[in-house]
């Protein structure tokens, strides 16, 4: 009979490939020693340090799915999830920093752009020399990005883009801006642009005073007549499949960062039940706290499963969206439960900045949000499952 671990129930570090183990210690490593030394202060002062995309990218932790020969490290979408763990361990934020320049920003230039794109851009993004933001959700058009109002005009030697994007990871701070518009050339269907900073019309003010996610900046684009040659159009997609598809990855990547995220409150948790004793013994000595541990430990070993079955598929290219849905939907919705379960196990001390839980309990709020909000994944299963579009 195997002996139980409770840190891992259903064996997944066995269920990983040689390269799978060594790219997740590599990851591991690098945010014990770098990320989290920085995270409370970077937090607690609002700050997001672009020395981390340079780090990450000698790593080969940017766009880990590239192919070499455009300067990614051409490895698994298992592998890409499992360093969105080990960063979300230490805070989404840094996560969220990695994963728009991985899967909304590599990506996009990769499967819809150009050969001149792919070359001009990719290496230098995945040494992190260069910075990308994703530019979809705007002030009226959130959860239904149908719905967006910067437009594309056709000019004799290019595109003249005009609207404005909110809530843009990484923005103020890009050097590359991946932009959705709807082009009239092409009869108002939405195309991306690939915009580089310092074109005139093009800005990116930050937004201040995020209770959320505050070691990732976030911005506004502005696009005031911005004027972009030809070839800053990705050639290859048009409609809405362009945005979800990279979405696709990101928020399957995100179903594997929420339980990192998850995995720091269960350990933290069980750590402060062993040490604090109240009423004569440790908290970890009484049912209720047991039974808080043995969900929080069901939950993220059933969630860290699924995300596996569905980078698996995604490897064989035989994944459908919808169960990226489930797992984005499911994973972060318990990682949300298990970080405030864990704030409240650490009584007082866990409003803390110290203690770290309450941190990931505000960022997953945003998580939550963000890339599909959690009902509007139930809205796109529940169209699955019935044929009905109740949006
Ligand atoms: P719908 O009619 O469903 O689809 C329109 C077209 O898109 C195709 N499609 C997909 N293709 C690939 N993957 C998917 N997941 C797809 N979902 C839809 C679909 O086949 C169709 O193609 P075609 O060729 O027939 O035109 O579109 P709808 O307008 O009814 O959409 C509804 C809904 C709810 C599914 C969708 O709008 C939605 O998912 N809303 C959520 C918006 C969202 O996720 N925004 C994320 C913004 S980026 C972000 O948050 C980054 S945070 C990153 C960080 O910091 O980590
Ligand atoms: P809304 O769409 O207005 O939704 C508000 C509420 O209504 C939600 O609870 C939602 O579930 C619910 N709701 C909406 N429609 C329905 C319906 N039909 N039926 C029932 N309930 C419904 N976007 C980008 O493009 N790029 C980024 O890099 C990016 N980064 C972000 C970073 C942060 C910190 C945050 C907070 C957001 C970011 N976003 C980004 C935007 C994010 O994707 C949106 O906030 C998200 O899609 C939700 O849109 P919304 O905020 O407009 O909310």
């Amino acid at each position: 009979m195997q002996a139980f671990e409770w840190a891992d129930p259903f064996g997944l570090d066995a269920q990983l490939t040689d390269e799978e183990r060594m790219v997740r210690d590599s990851a591991a490593a690098y945010a014990a020693e770098k990320l989290a030394p920085r995270v409370v202060a970077a937090f607690q002062n609002e700050e997001t340090d672009p020395a981390i995309f340079r780090e990450m990218g000698e790593l080969g932790l940017l766009g880990p799915t590239v192919p070499v020969e455009y300067g990614g490290a051409g490895v698994s979408y298992v592998a890409y999830g499992l360093i969105a763990r080990e960063v979300e361990r230490i805070d989404s934020g840094y996560r969220s920093m990695m994963s728009v320049q991985s899967s909304l920003v590599m990506y996009p230039i990769l499967a819809y752009g150009s050969e001149a794109q792919k070359r001009r851009y990719l290496p230098k993004l995945a040494s992190g020399e260069w910075i990308g933001c994703f530019g979809l959700t705007e002030p009226d058009a959130g959860s239904d990005p149908g719905g967006m109002r910067t437009r594309a005009e056709k000019t004799d030697s290019g595109y003249r883009l005009s609207g404005s994007k909110t809530w843009i990871s990484n923005a103020p701070i890009a050097d590359v801006f991946v932009i959705w518009a709807k082009s009239d050339a092409h009869g108002g269907k939405i195309r991306g642009f690939v915009l580089d900073k310092g074109t005139a019309g093009l800005s990116a003010p930050k937004i201040e005073g995020k209770l959320s996610l505050r070691a990732s900046i976030t911005g506004m684009v502005m696009l005031d007549g911005v004027e972009v040659p030809e070839d800053a159009l990705l050639p290859e997609v048009e409609g809405l499949k362009g945005p979800f598809g990279c979405l696709n990855r990101a928020r399957y990547g995100i179903s594997w960062g929420a339980m990192g995220a998850a995995e720091f409150c269960l350990h933290a948790a069980r750590q402060y039940g062993l040490d604090r004793k109240q009423f004569g013994r440790p908290l970890a000595a009484t049912q209720l706290y047991q039974k808080k541990l043995a969900d929080m430990m069901t939950d993220i070993a059933l969630g860290l499963q699924a995300s596996l079955r569905v980078g698996r598929l995604m490897d064989e290219g035989k994944f459908a969206p919808e169960i990226v849905s489930i797992v984005k939907r499911n994973n972060v919705g318990k990682a949300l439960d298990i970080a405030r379960t864990s704030r409240d196990m650490h009584g007082g001390n866990g409003i803390s900045g110290e203690y770290q839980v309450m941190r990931h309990l505000m960022n997953l709020e945003t998580v939550n949000t963000y890339e599909g909000a959690h009902d509007v994944h139930a809205l796109i299963l529940g169209r699955a499952i019935t044929g009905i579009a109740a949006f």
